[in-house]
């Protein structure tokens, strides 16, 4: 009985560090979301996990690995990694309210906490990266880049669907806050609310 239990904390205590393992830094967070795919031309019926709408700024077969946490503590963290894309590029990256659709603006607007009453919004008041969920990032020679945010809020349930790749990086000054050029690529991404 004595040894039963002592096996039994064992494998307990190892099934806590492999899981652990499995997400570094995010000990006290539990995983709502994630997505791995790689980047296709929108084939088939809509909506589409991965899909590029511009092959020279996201190539065919790069591949983009979305995770959602939602710490203990509260707010919503959020990973983002991204390799085989265009070298030496920085994309500006934003979750967007609609699922990935055939044509780049399906995706819709981006999720704001706080929606602004004037749409398209580019009121940094609103389009700021702690009302909306901004994961901007720059590839290395080799085309591989990662980046990560958090915000002080959860997600509305079905009002976030997909995570949007830009052209450049996002802009921030008054009247075009939010802004980040043509839509490049888009992954469909069931974000969730908490619990
Ligand atoms: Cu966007």
């Amino acid at each position: 009985m004595r040894l039963r239990h002592t096996l039994g904390a064992a494998s307990a205590a190892a099934a806590l560090s492999l899981s652990f393992a499995a997400q570094p830094a995010a000990a006290a967070c539990d995983v709502a979301v994630r997505v791995d795919g790689r980047f296709a031309p929108p084939k088939g019926s809509a909506p589409y996990k991965a899909v590029t709408y511009a092959p020279a700024g996201m190539p065919v077969g790069a591949r983009v690995a979305i995770v959602e946490l939602l710490p203990h503590e509260g707010g919503t963290r959020f990973k983002l990694r991204l390799s085989g894309a265009r070298p030496d590029h920085t994309y500006g990256v934003h979750v967007h309210r609609m699922p990935c659709g055939a044509h780049p603006e399906d995706s819709g607007p981006h999720y704001q906490d706080r929606p602004d009453p004037h749409q398209p919004s580019t009121d940094p008041a609103y389009a700021n990266p702690r009302n909306e969920v901004w994961l901007d990032l720059t590839t290395d020679h080799r085309g591989d880049g990662h980046s990560a945010t958090r915000v002080a809020w959860h997600f509305r349930p079905g009002e976030a669907r997909s995570l949007v790749f830009h052209e450049q990086a996002t802009a921030t000054d008054p009247g075009h806050a939010g802004t980040a050029g043509a839509r490049l690529a888009c992954v469909g991404v069931p974000f969730e609310p908490a619990g």
